[in-house]
């Protein structure tokens, strides 16, 4: 396979004005007709009359032009085109194939869902239907009428309005659906299936009246009512605060078991995950309902930053990718608490995207190649895309990037756009240049900031000089890289409390919040900046708000980590100074026991500790995330090379001995916590059972036998599955022995009670794949075996093959190498299934380079093995080419 590159781009031979298809469902047996109305492209460099389409699995019937009927030497046909020589300049196309969805394991394309046939077109499906220019920048009006047995599939949709139906011979039905919005194929969707749905209405500010649906199994109507109100909130937020109105009369979901990824936002008929729609107190997790309200909202918002203004190719991924997270991130901090959105996306970004950055797959946000373009929907694209985003909205003010915004979307409305655009639109309206900014796009890596101090007493200045610096990533050295526009917001804490901030510097920077905070814009690798008139050597609060995607260095000594964690008005550096503390904390014992000396735990974090517990007045949501020790997979990201074994002792160590230490300050603060008998997922309800369960998790570690009888009393009493699930977690994932009669018992409880539902069931497979102990890697070969496995579904896969891989690193990372080989194993079955799901399957293994060099042999013959499997797809063959490179 060969890579392909954005400097190559041309435009398209030809455009593709209209589409009219026609479906008539069967398993094996998909007719697909297409008519395109066709026209040589005026802006194409080529003179050829040569006209090449995407195709893909499809057994051609016939292809004519103008209703004259071409034979084989008029065109070639070769395994992932059809090539047409001497088109004429405009002409209509029609072309018959076939198609097998029931075949279809890779779940790109027209495929089935259990009963239900379904498509999943982003990136490159579409050519799996049927021929076609499958670019983002050819643009098309879609008629789709779609035949099928009515009994058997009473529900046929398509993108748009539905203008025609009726009923055929034998048993048949028929619906065409039209939309008038050209759009790029990759946004075709068409469903077929027997259905059942909720309905509401939106009436928009113009006075439109919107009608509202969600598709789904009958038995899960009960679970629609969440997504439905997220819909009718991101609907009118879209409306307050970007301006953006929907466009059609008629907006669809539908939920869907099979699917490989969360949802997809094809025009007016989004397809979703059942994972990220389905939502019901008794089954959801509040987690489970944020992502159901986060999801939905992103799709909907894909209808401005997507569908009316696409990408021209998938080069500009992020276009669409990062502004839309960016949307959805504000939106949800808008819908619950803004502080905590903040944190969670930066505890997100900090473990798994900067782990991305310093690996072999690293890419910048607007990448320059792919082999793949499956392989680039990434947490980069997405997180640090959204990022991008974030911070020039910082640059801006929130005025002028939403004057950017409007300026973006009416100038390339209905049109395939760049990240360039995006950017010129946002520099037009801000009124400055945005040029040193684009190194954000253009490079891979997580920039260094290292930032050092000094206080002249005599002058009473005080000094910060920033250095910058970004590693080497696979497409540029580290000295061949070009300093970034960095924002940091910051202020200065002095013994009583913010200090006003005089800077003098070359730097820009903007004064807000009388004058105690500002944003200083970092453009050259290193820069001095001086503060006047400070009496006393202050405590720096940098980066507040996660103002960038660095890594930040500084120099904190644990009682500056406190006094920032105690008094800065920034919830997020309150938030990282904790997280500073408890790693400076985890790693001193983690050096005793290499060692081989007694680890003693800093006294200075359990008496931190105890105040965030026993402080009434912070919010119980940021004091359970303050309490939550950082992850192993962020203690092994911020390693230089990650020692599994010390790393998960260390933590257990300082976990057990805040546990125990506090534990009546923990028993006391859950028992005055509140029981909401009326479930509702809102912040404040969301707030307290996180804090709740997070007390519950340290109490059942001290493995006291009250504690563990009482979170078995929490699993067997629960209404909500948040705290049903937290209970199972906490006994499930205990090393204490004494829990093990506990979480036997629940574990085979909660299957007994649950196995109807699919998506607990996949909450099952997590918390037994997450299990510590010497059996894990034979517990999961024999789950993999269990009734409720199925190696073809997505969710399936992730909940225990991908909670293994990434979520139990003591046991995926056993030094037998039997981990990786189940991994491995895996990947090789998905691979001729499933390639999409193969290759990020394969994540963890790419890893290598971060551990001993005996476990990096492990690996890497893993690697080699999954290298020669016969039939390798691109998807994994770029995946492991990149990463062994
Ligand atoms: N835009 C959607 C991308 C997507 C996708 C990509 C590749 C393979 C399967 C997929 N399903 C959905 C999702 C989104 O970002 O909204
Ligand atoms: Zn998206």
């Amino acid at each position: 396979p060969s890579a392909i590159y954005l400097k190559d781009y041309q435009v398209p031979s030809h455009l593709i004005d209209k589409t009219h298809l026609h479906f008539i469902l069967h398993p094996t047996k998909t007719r697909v007709s297409s008519d395109l109305t066709i026209r040589k492209n005026p802006d194409a460099d080529t003179k050829s009359n040569e006209l090449i389409l995407h195709g893909q699995d499809i057994d051609l019937q016939s292809v004519s032009i103008d209703g004259r009927q071409l034979d084989d030497r008029d065109y070639q046909l070769e395994a992932e085109c059809l090539r047409i020589a001497n088109v004429p300049e405009q002409f209509v196309l029609s072309v018959v194939g076939l198609i097998a969805p029931a075949d279809n394991t890779s779940l790109e394309g027209l495929y089935k869902s259990q009963s239900m046939y379904c498509t999943q077109c982003e990136a490159e499906g579409f050519r799996k239907i049927t021929y076609f220019l499958d670019r983002p920048d050819v643009l098309s009006e879609f008629t789709t009428t779609v035949v099928a047995d009515k009994t058997e599939f009473p529900v046929l949709l398509s993108n748009g309005n539905p203008i025609k139906s009726g009923s055929l011979d034998d048993n048949m039905h028929f619906v065409t659906w039209h939309d008038p919005f050209p759009k790029p194929a990759y946004l075709f969707a068409l469903v077929g299936g027997d259905l059942e749905c909720i309905q509401d209405s939106f009436t928009t500010t113009s006075g439109r009246a919107i009608d509202l649906k969600i598709y789904v199994e009958e038995k899960d109507l009960d679970k629609c009512d969440h997504a439905m109100a997220s819909l009718k909130s991101s609907m009118r937020w879209d409306e307050d605060v970007y301006g953006r109105e929907y466009d059609l009369d008629i907006f669809m979901i539908v939920a869907v078991d099979d699917f490989n990824m969360g949802a997809m936002e094809n025009k007016g008929l989004n397809i979703f995950n059942t994972s990220c729609v389905l939502a019901k107190a008794e089954t959801t997790t509040d987690a489970g309902f944020q992502r159901v309200e986060a999801v939905v909202a992103h799709e909907y918002f894909h209808n401005w930053s997507g569908n009316r203004v696409t990408c021209r190719d998938w080069f500009q991924l992020s276009l669409k990718e990062g502004f839309t997270v960016f949307r959805d991130a504000e939106f949800s901090a808008d819908m619950g608490s803004r502080t905590v959105k903040r944190v969670e996306d930066a505890k997100l970004l900090r473990a798994m995207q900067f782990a991305e950055d310093a690996g072999p797959l690293a890419h910048p946000v607007q990448p320059a190649s792919f082999i793949e373009i499956s392989n680039f929907y990434t947490l980069t694209v997405y997180e640090k895309g959204a990022e991008v985003v974030r911070m020039i909205h910082t640059l801006l003010g929130a005025e002028a990037f939403r004057q950017g915004s409007d300026l973006y979307f009416e100038r390339n409305d209905g049109k395939a756009a760049t990240i360039e655009d995006f950017v010129s639109s946002m520099e037009e309206a801000g009124g400055r240049d945005l040029s040193k900014f684009m190194s954000w796009y253009h490079q891979a890596g997580t920039p260094k900031l290292a930032v050092t101090a000094d206080y002249n007493s005599s002058s009473r200045e005080y000094a910060l000089t920033f250095n910058q610096t970004c590693p080497t990533t696979p497409e540029c050295d580290s000295e061949d890289k070009k300093p970034y526009l960095i924002p940091v917001a910051m202020g200065l804490l002095g013994s009583n409390g913010p200090l006003s901030l005089v800077p003098e510097t070359d730097v820009d920077f903007s004064l807000s919040k009388n004058d105690t905070h500002c944003v200083l814009e970092l453009t050259q690798p290193q820069h001095r900046v001086v503060f006047k008139d400070i009496n006393a050597p202050p405590v720096p609060s940098l980066m507040r708000g996660f103002s960038a995607p660095v890594r930040l260095q500084f120099d904190y000594s644990p009682d500056d980590l406190i006094t920032l964690m105690t008094q800065d008005d920034d919830g997020f550096t309150r938030w990282d100074a904790c997280q500073q503390l408890c790693v400076s904390v985890i790693h001193e014992v983690e050096a005793s026991l290499q060692q081989g000396k007694e680890p003693s735990v800093d006294s200075r974090l359990s008496d931190a500790a105890r105040a965030l517990i026993t402080n009434q007045n912070l919010d119980p949501a940021m004091v359970a995330l303050m309490l939550t020790l950082p992850s192993e997979g962020y203690l092994a990201e911020i390693a230089t090379t990650a020692n599994i074994d010390t790393i998960h002792s260390a933590r257990e160590i300082v976990r057990n001995h805040l546990a125990a230490s506090l534990k009546t300050e923990f028993a006391e603060r859950f028992d005055s916590l509140p029981y909401f008998p009326e479930y509702e997922a809102n912040a404040v309800q969301i707030a307290v059972r996180s804090l709740k369960n997070c007390c519950l998790g340290y109490l059942v570690a001290t493995a006291d036998a009250v504690w563990l009888e009482r979170a078995m009393t929490q699993y067997r009493t629960a209404t909500n599955m948040t705290d049903q699930s937290a209970a199972l977690s906490v006994l499930a994932l205990s090393p204490d022995s004494k829990a093990v009669d506990y979480s036997v018992s629940a574990l085979s409880e909660f299957y007994q009670q649950w196995q109807s539902e699919a998506l607990v069931v996949n909450q099952w497979f997590s918390v037994q794949a997450m299990q510590p102990g010497e059996e894990a890697v034979d517990r999961i070969r024999s789950l993999m075996q269990h009734e409720a496995f199925n190696i073809n579904n997505p969710n399936k896969v992730r909940a225990l093959i991908g909670a293994f891989a990434n979520n139990n690193p003591v046991c995926f990372h056993n030094s037998d190498g039997s981990g990786y080989r189940l991994l491995a194993e895996v990947v090789k079955k998905l691979n001729a299934t499933n390639p999409q799901i193969a290759a990020r399957m394969l994540g963890p293994l790419t890893k290598w380079r971060k551990y001993d060099s005996k476990r990096q042999e492990l690996m890497q013959a893993e690697l080699n093995s999954i290298k020669q499997t016969v039939g390798l797809s691109k998807d994994v063959f770029e995946v492991i080419s990149k990463s062994l490179a």
